[in-house]
């Protein structure tokens, strides 16, 4: 897609986004990072690796309640051998966040390591919330603060500022605006991340990423195609987006309105509708 190369999706506020969260950096002995169990290897926050470099992490892989969970599993076995503090969750489900607590209140940082050696009671510890934009970064606080703190809304770039959260005696979170990186090599990325509706719907023409979607799940799903939508599945993607729209009666201008078809598998694959699906393979 030539045109990617074209589409700018690290708007100006990410900038200053970015700028904050290396300010806000300096206060933090630990970061939560979150990527989406729907693609946990393209939305996992990596550019930032370098700033978090030294500090105590959390992995969190959100909207495990959409994702295909084999998939998400082989992926958690990963990290778990390497070490890392890690938990695939459905964050708006608040009963699973006392697991959390208990985990995070686990995890040593640097600090604590330091004042626990020198025989000090453990101090309290701040942890960033780093995430791309929709990942679930603002539900994540407010499940954890048992009373809505942050604004949440399923469109990217809903948090632009940030505020210290308690969650437990010892252990204290900050939201962040979500971001993104500023130059994907592999332009798949940037599709997938569309898909899961992370960069604006305007930014993205829907015909491609509607037919990327599409030829996906073609190819791993399409039992899923198949028994939702009741259609033949030869053809290209237009034919059968085509179908779908004279089965689910999308008509405009006398015609099958494929267009509609396209937004409509598209919210329906984000809203569940289509089971667990993983993008990455
Ligand atoms: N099904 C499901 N939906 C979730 C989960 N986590 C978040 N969401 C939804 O995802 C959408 C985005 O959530 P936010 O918490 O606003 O995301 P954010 O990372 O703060 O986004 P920005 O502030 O734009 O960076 C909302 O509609 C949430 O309800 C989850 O684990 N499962
Ligand atoms: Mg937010």
């Amino acid at each position: 897609m030539n045109t990617l190369n074209e589409i700018n999706w690290f708007p100006g506020h990410m900038k200053k986004a970015l700028d904050q969260i290396k300010e806000r950096l300096k206060t933090c002995d630990g970061v939560i990072e979150i990527g989406d169990s729907r693609a946990p290897i393209s939305s996992f926050p990596t550019y930032l690796d370098k700033l978090v470099a030294d500090k105590a992490k959390f992995y969190i892989f959100s909207k495990a309640d959409l994702a295909d969970r084999n998939a998400l599993e082989k992926h958690l076995d990963k990290y778990t051998a390497l070490g890392i503090n890690t938990l695939a969750l459905n964050l708006t489900d608040r009963r699973a966040m006392q697991t959390l607590i208990n985990r995070l209140s686990l995890v040593r940082t640097r600090q604590e390591e330091r004042f626990l050696k020198l025989g000090f009671p453990a101090p309290s510890k701040r942890f960033l919330v780093l995430g791309i934009p929709n990942v679930g970064k603002s539900t994540l606080i407010n499940s954890l603060a048992k009373k809505k703190k942050a604004a949440v809304e399923n469109k990217p770039g809903k948090t632009r500022s940030e505020s210290l959260i308690k969650v437990s005696d010892k252990v204290f979170i900050i939201d962040t605006p979500g971001i993104l990186e500023p130059n994907y090599e592999d332009k798949n990325i940037v599709i997938k991340l569309a898909i899961l509706g992370s960069i604006r719907n305007d930014i993205l023409p829907l015909i491609p990423l509607t037919d990327y979607l599409l030829e996906y799940l073609l190819k791993h799903y399409p039992q899923r195609i198949y028994e939702r939508y009741h259609v033949s599945l030869d053809g290209n993607c237009e034919e059968i987006y085509l179908r779908i729209a004279k089965e689910r009666n999308f008509v405009s201008k006398n015609q099958s309105d494929s267009e509609r078809a396209r937004s409509t598998l598209l919210t329906e694959f984000r809203n569940g509708l289509l089971g667990g699906i993983s993008l990455d393979e």
